[in-house]
């Protein structure tokens, strides 16, 4: 198979109460899962079984919907559960954090922003906080499963942390308090995993 799910980095119950195990095993088991096998569906065959996630999606435009849905399914995924921990939450340090508040004049601007990007989100899609050119930083969202990566976005970037706001990510513990689930995210955010990703991006 051209593309696989890398294992959770965490038990699937290490993120209660923020995100409960039942959750975490159908969202990553089965939502996950099936974005990876249909992924794999649509490249068989192809030269894109071959190519890179990342190059995939930086030409979206000229492949298929089911590429386009499916291969960012399987990359915001990947980026989320990399991005999340048990020992999570705090705030950034360092060059993340400078890059931060110069966008967004602290850390509290930049959770403000942020979670108003995926609280207003309508429908299904996802909140991003992204490097842009010179190793500045921003907030955008996307619907669907689309991302930043994407040609077709409307704002580009390399995403460094991303928030599922689908309600196939929050239903089952949060129902229709996509507020709570958004300010829950905040106490598991993985910092230094984001700021790797960061130095690697900028
Ligand atoms: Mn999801």
């Amino acid at each position: 198979m051209a593309f696989s799910q890398n294992p959770l980095p965490y038990a699937e119950n290490a993120l209660e109460p923020h995100i409960d195990q039942k959750t975490m095993n159908i969202h990553y088991g089965k939502h996950h899962a099936g974005y990876v096998k249909k992924l794999n569906d649509a490249v068989e065959g192809s030269d894109l079984a071959n190519a890179s996630i990342e190059d995939i999606l930086k030409n979206v435009s000229n492949h298929s919907t089911k590429v386009r849905n499916n291969g960012g399914g399987h990359y915001n995924h990947s980026l989320f559960w990399e991005v999340l921990s048990p020992n999570g939450g705090g705030e950034p340090t360092g060059a993340l954090l400078e890059a931060i508040n110069s966008k967004f004049g602290s850390y509290d601007g930049f959770k403000e922003k942020f979670s108003e990007a995926a609280a207003t989100r309508f429908g299904s899609g996802w909140a991003w906080l992204i490097v842009t050119d010179g190793g500045a930083v921003d907030v955008t969202s996307t619907p669907n499963q689309d991302n930043p990566l994407m040609d077709i976005a409307e704002v580009k970037g390399t995403p460094i942390l991303g928030l599922d706001v689908w309600e196939h990510a929050y239903y089952l513990n949060y129902q229709n308090r996509r507020p709570d689930y958004i300010s829950a995210f905040f106490n598991i955010v993985n910092w230094s995993k984001v700021a790797e990703l960061y130095e690697k991006a900028k």
